[in-house]
């Protein structure tokens, strides 16, 4: 995909981007954060960066540094997405490798409880340990198919991938420090990024609140995928919220507070909002919270053979387990139920289906469309919204495959 100038003009959830066009390009260059600035074009960058050299490069599509795109055809009929394939987004550059070099002694500090106190991740671990499979989906996962350009990361389907998390219950800790204080409505979670003196913390931290409800089935997780938590994805301690979009998943979480109000941080207040194209954030509208229903296609892509074939893909529902997934190969004007495959790994996971169909020859337009169980389905199209956020619209999701 090629990325047109314009897009990189007007990053208004980059705090870099936004500093560099106030002229504070100094301060970003002397700090190191020249990188924040997003690459006019998509081919600029051509190896991994340091911090993610481990991963597999033909599985991922570099857009910068710090945004890295899981390929679609990388996915296939996987239902648990391997690290080194995992997309990864940074609104900071990625900490200092140190930061994972003794992860037990890492320190959270835990606010608006009875017994407010500072643990180490030893502590945590001796606490309670669960797992759970969710998805990680950038609230603009298909932003690149929004027509009027919004602006940040042109992701198309792969910012977003099935991981399994393993750490301790965020509600054994609260319990365990004497409860909720009262009045909390919110649990507002910080990152550990160190902020640059010189530059408006509020601005640039990563620090978000998402309502208590969550406190269910949230966890402050140690490993992804059976290994320590690499840095890449928050290590060595995130708060991982199953069902919510990747950027309430604060990693390298250091401090976690019940409270009654939601951060006044811009990423908060103004960042991640839904609204209108050409409206400016704010505190008002609809904050990316709990994630929609939502489906796409892996396999076939561009072409396949005539005849009997099958068609995968992946689904989800956010917060709700998955109901059902059709399939057309005709633009949506007739549909088949596809059968939904592998393990079931609970609600907040994804399922991989199939479908078994004949294919004629010439172009066919493949869509997929998922129901969640409690019956909402992808709509046909997008919601246009400014930063092209939560698009699950079935249509621009679909494939052109040449049959033949
Ligand atoms: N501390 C911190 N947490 C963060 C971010 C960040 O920059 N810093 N980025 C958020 C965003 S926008 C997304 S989409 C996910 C991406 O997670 P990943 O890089 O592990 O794939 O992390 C979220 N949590
Ligand atoms: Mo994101």
């Amino acid at each position: 995909m090629s990325t047109q100038p314009s897009e990189t003009t007007a990053t208004l959830d980059n705090p870099a981007r936004r500093l560099l066009l106030k002229g504070s390009a100094g301060v970003l260059a002397a700090y190191g954060l020249m990188h924040l600035v997003p690459t006019s074009r998509a081919d600029t960058l051509e190896t991994l960066p340091d911090y993610v050299s481990w991963k597999r490069q033909q599985d991922l599509i570099l857009h910068g540094s710090e945004t890295i795109e899981t390929r679609r055809d990388a996915i296939r009929s996987g239902v648990i997405t391997p690290s080194r394939t995992l997309f990864v987004r940074n609104n900071l550059p990625a900490p200092d490798p140190a930061i994972t070099e003794d992860p037990d002694a890492w320190e959270i500090s835990i606010e608006g409880v009875g017994n407010p106190r500072t643990l180490s991740l030893g502590e945590l671990k001796r606490m309670q340990v669960t797992s759970v499979a969710s998805v990680l989906q950038c609230s603009g996962n298909g932003r690149a198919f929004f027509p009027h350009g919004a602006s940040g990361t042109q992701w198309s389907v792969g910012a977003a991938g099935c991981v399994v998390w393993t750490g301790v219950p965020l509600k054994a800790v609260i319990d365990e420090l004497g409860g909720s204080a009262d009045g909390a409505r919110y649990i507002t979670a910080t990152g550990g990024e160190t902020i640059p003196e010189g530059l408006e913390p509020k601005d640039i931290m990563v620090e978000r609140s998402i309502p208590t409800e969550a406190l269910e089935s949230a966890l402050l997780a140690w490993e992804m995928n059976d290994e320590p938590l690499d840095r890449a994805h928050g290590g060595p301690l995130r708060l991982v919220v199953p069902g919510y979009y990747g950027v309430n998943n604060v990693k390298y979480v250091r401090q976690l507070a019940m409270t009654e109000e939601q951060t006044d941080a811009k990423i908060q207040v103004s960042g991640y909002r839904v609204r209108d194209v050409g409206v400016s954030g704010s505190s008002d509208q609809p904050s990316m919270w709990e994630m929609n229903v939502k489906s796409w296609v892996t396999l076939p892509l561009d072409t396949t053979h005539e005849g009997r074939n099958l068609i995968y893909g992946v689904a989800f529902g956010g917060t709700k387990a998955i109901d059902k997934v059709e399939v057309s190969v005709d633009g949506g004007e007739s549909w088949q139920e596809a059968e939904i495959i592998g393990p079931d790994l609970g609600p907040y996971a994804w399922r991989p289906f199939v479908l078994a169909t004949e294919l004629s020859s010439g172009e066919h337009r493949i869509v997929s469309r998922a129901t969640d169980m409690d019956g909402n389905s992808q709509p046909r199209e997008r919601t246009d919204n400014e930063r092209g956020y939560g698009h699950n619209g079935w249509e621009d999701h679909g494939v052109s495959v040449n049959v033949g």
